[in-house]
């Protein structure tokens, strides 16, 4: 007999500054709530960000965050996350720093971490405008590190590199999801 598991409540955040980058945010949201231990519930709009830190001359990211339910663990999320990630990275790419798809885990409940591994809250989410500032669109409420993610947004470096996408609204597509 299985124990019931706890759902918890996870913040994703996803990054791609290569390739078809929209198509590709759209199929990772479908691929990582393709599985009944993580259930959507939430999408923030896709923004157009500057590229932080990496080799210059990089083309620009679009990011987004989603929040899922999930009665996952912390560590096999990640393994999910990261086998996204990897149905993503089949196409060789000339730069290295750049990438097809990135997906971290910001937030898991109220887990804390400093495992390498799996560090958690995210090490660098409360200064990165690419992951608080969607994150404040879809959860205008939302706190990390005891303060509200809309207040981290406006103080982050990046922030003034942000904008939003100009296509068709993500959200809208992968709405059909929730
Ligand atoms: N890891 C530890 N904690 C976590 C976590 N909370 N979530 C470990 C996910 N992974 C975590 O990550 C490296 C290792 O971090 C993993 O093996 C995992 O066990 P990775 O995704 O393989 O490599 P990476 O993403 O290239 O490295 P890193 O240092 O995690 O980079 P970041 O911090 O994710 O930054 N600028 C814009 N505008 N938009 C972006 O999306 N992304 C990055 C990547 C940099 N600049 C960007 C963006
Ligand atoms: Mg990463």
């Amino acid at each position: 007999m299985t124990a019931e598991r706890r759902l918890t409540r996870a913040i994703l955040a996803l990054g791609s500054n290569l390739g078809e980058r929209k198509g590709t945010l759209q199929s990772a949201v479908a691929e990582l709530v393709d599985r009944p231990e993580v259930r959507l519930q939430n999408v923030s709009p896709v923004v157009t960000t500057k590229p932080v830190g990496g080799p210059d001359g990089q083309p620009d990211f679009l990011n987004m965050v989603i929040a899922v339910d999930t009665t996952l663990a912390a560590k096999e999320l990640l393994a999910h996350c990261q086998s996204v990630e990897q149905s993503h990275h089949r196409t060789r790419e000339v730069r290295w720093a750049a990438r097809t798809l990135d997906v971290d885990i910001i937030v898991y409940g109220d887990e804390a971490s400093a495992d390498p591994v799996l560090t958690l809250p995210h090490p660098r989410a409360a200064e990165r405008a690419f992951v608080l500032y969607p994150w404040s669109l879809m959860e205008p409420n939302a706190i990390l590190a005891g303060k509200p993610v809309s207040e981290l947004a406006a103080a982050a470096q990046d922030m003034a590199g942000i904008s939003h996408a100009q296509d068709e609204p993500l959200e809208r597509d992968v709405a059909q999801e929730l």
